[in-house]
């Protein structure tokens, strides 16, 4: 009999990973919502397709973005920033649906964050060669809110760094039904995607979706 040296994402269960004070990665906790998440995810495209924002600097971003709630994020030459419409269609985003809204605030309460109510869901599409440069996410108005952030699809590395921009960064490979929760002193630290590695993945193809929910208003 072959026992495990170590517990990792592949096992299928929920396990806990601290990453740093304020972060904790809930392995496999959205493993078993996420043909339902997936679901959803179609109709909300369907109403909101993706798209490739352009950053204020005038680059096209590689991950493909759309959102659901009341308000959603965006990039363009004229900055970031939260907005209750889709610019593409001029009608409200999608709501955050309850599947989803349910999920966050059970990610965050076994976090430690027992009052979280997002009011935006970011969504992102990776495709393979797609990757999030490192970055913070300060557009949202009060930083003592967490983000919940649920990753489907293709396992994805992510960089996680400090609170200045050259600190220096760790990796950690977010898998499917991987829900990681950023709140408290983690939750203005820099962080990004490397480049998307091709594969298949049984539910979700060649790609790789993560929905980030926040507090933005
Ligand atoms: C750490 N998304 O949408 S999720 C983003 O996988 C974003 O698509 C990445 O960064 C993705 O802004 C990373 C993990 C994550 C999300 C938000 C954070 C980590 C975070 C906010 C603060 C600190
Ligand atoms: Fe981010």
């Amino acid at each position: 009999m072959t026992l495990p040296l170590f517990e990792d994402a592949e096992s299928g269960q929920p396990w806990r990973e601290a990453l740093c004070p304020g972060a904790v990665v809930l392995h496999n906790f959205a493993t078993a919502a996420g043909a339902t998440l997936l679901t959803t995810l179609h109709d909300i495209a369907r109403q909101a397709p993706f798209r490739h924002m352009i950053t204020p600097g005038g680059f096209r971003m590689s991950v493909a973005m759309t959102n659901c709630g009341s308000c959603g994020w965006l990039s363009d030459r004229t900055g970031y920033r939260y907005a209750a419409t889709d610019p593409e269609s001029g009608k409200p985003w999608p709501p955050l649906p309850e599947a989803y809204l349910k999920l966050a605030r059970a990610a965050a309460a076994s976090a430690g964050f027992p009052d979280f109510e997002p009011d935006a869901c970011l969504i992102n599409r990776y495709a393979p060669g797609a990757r999030l440069s490192l970055h913070q996410d300060k557009d949202e108005r009060d930083f003592t809110q967490p983000i919940v952030s649920v990753s489907l699809g293709l396992p994805a590395v992510f960089l996680f760094g400090g609170l200045r921009r050259n600190d220096k960064a760790a990796r950690v490979l977010l898998t499917h039904g991987a829900v990681v929760v950023w709140g408290g002193p983690a939750r203005l630290r820099y962080h990004g995607i490397l480049s998307l590695k091709a594969g298949y993945h049984p539910l979700v193809g060649e790609q790789r979706i993560n929905l980030t929910f926040r507090k933005a208003i």
